[in-house]
């Protein structure tokens, strides 16, 4: 049966975290970022810049007040800010013919058609957004900056994706110590309107339902090895598919050689592997493909301790709970 969540807690007596139960609980937690632009940190590169400092106050205002199906306001970005996308965008379009997975190359002119993806415009959320509904409900919502993997993971639950909407600082343009627009739009994006993919990256956001903080740090370190450095292999060759590589043109070549080192994904050796967050990936783990990536993620995510479980109901946009005490 399915009861709500206090009345869950009060009768179970124990301590499950809070988390979003409707679609409109997200904007209860999308402003708890950890860090963002009005207090950029000293080794940012646009720390010492009053202009981009300024500029990343206005994105953060917009983050600020924005509320769940409200239209994402659209920006007008300066002629800097469009350089900086086309240096990345012209570099990366090159590789992706031979360095992204099969997925994101089918999905990638759709959004040059639909979405207004090229090297002279940086596209509008609320376009690709629109698109991504279409295709499989993901949704995007601006955010200011980084969120906790908690409240981050939550959101994927509800195929609603955080997104960034400034962009780096120009003096870098091949580098960014945070997410910016370039790695949301170009390496998150476009798979968000695959089926598999989509519910493989909502299967992840069920699982971190009030789960433990150990268990929240196992299910981010699958999105890491996943989302955003998953590999997986197409006719016997590697293919890139997470957004940290398709956003960037340096680990992109890089992670198709045999410099690092290549494994079979599996969540139970997966989500206790370490890794580094500022350098290129030393190993990478391997999908065979999405469809096999979730049926091992929910083979694992059911051995999960919870007293309950929980479904997404899409027509009334809330999580249901499964009372399995
Ligand atoms: N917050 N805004 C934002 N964007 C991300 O991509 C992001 C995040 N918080 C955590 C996170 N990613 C992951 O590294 C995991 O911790 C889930
Ligand atoms: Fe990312």
């Amino acid at each position: 049966h399915v009861q709500d969540f206090n009345t869950h807690v009060k009768q179970n007596k124990e301590s499950v975290p809070w988390f979003p139960m409707k679609m409109k609980d997200i904007d209860q937690f999308a402003n708890r970022v950890l860090s963002y632009g009005a207090e950029l940190d000293s080794d940012h590169p646009g720390f010492t810049d009053p202009i981009y400092r300024e500029r990343r106050k206005q994105f953060a205002d917009i983050a600020a007040n924005y509320h769940i199906g409200e239209q994402i306001p659209r920006v007008e970005y300066s002629e800097q800010e469009v350089t900086t996308w086309r240096t990345i965008y012209n570099e990366l379009v090159k590789l992706y013919p031979t360095h992204a997975c099969a997925e994101f190359n089918y999905i990638f002119p759709l959004l040059q058609q639909n979405c207004g993806y090229s090297p002279d415009n940086i596209p509008q959320l609320q376009d690709v957004s629109d698109f991504l509904k279409g295709c499989t409900g993901f949704t995007l919502r601006p955010v200011a900056g980084l969120l906790s993997s908690r409240d981050f993971l939550a959101g994927l639950a509800f195929r609603v994706f955080h997104s960034t909407q400034y962009i780096r600082h120009h003096s870098k343009p091949m580098y960014t110590p945070e997410p910016d627009i370039c790695h949301e739009l170009l390496g998150h994006a476009p798979l968000f309107a695959d089926p598999e993919f989509a519910q493989f990256s909502q299967e992840i956001g069920l699982a971190s339902l009030g789960a433990s903080d150990n268990m929240i740090e196992q299910l981010a370190t699958l999105y890491w090895f996943t989302v955003e450095y998953g590999i997986c292999l197409e006719n016997g060759s590697k293919k890139a598919f997470g957004a940290g590589l398709l956003s960037s043109f340096g680990e992109l070549q890089y992670c198709l050689t045999d410099e690092p080192s290549h494994e079979l994904f599996d969540p139970s050796v997966t989500c206790v592997t370490k890794y580094p967050i500022t350098s290129f990936q030393p190993k990478y783990f391997i999908a065979e493909s999405f469809a096999d990536a979730k049926n091992k993620l929910m083979t694992w995510t059911s051995t999960i301790n919870r007293p309950f479980q929980v479904r997404y109901n899409p027509y009334t946009q809330r999580v249901e709970m499964l009372d399995t005490m």
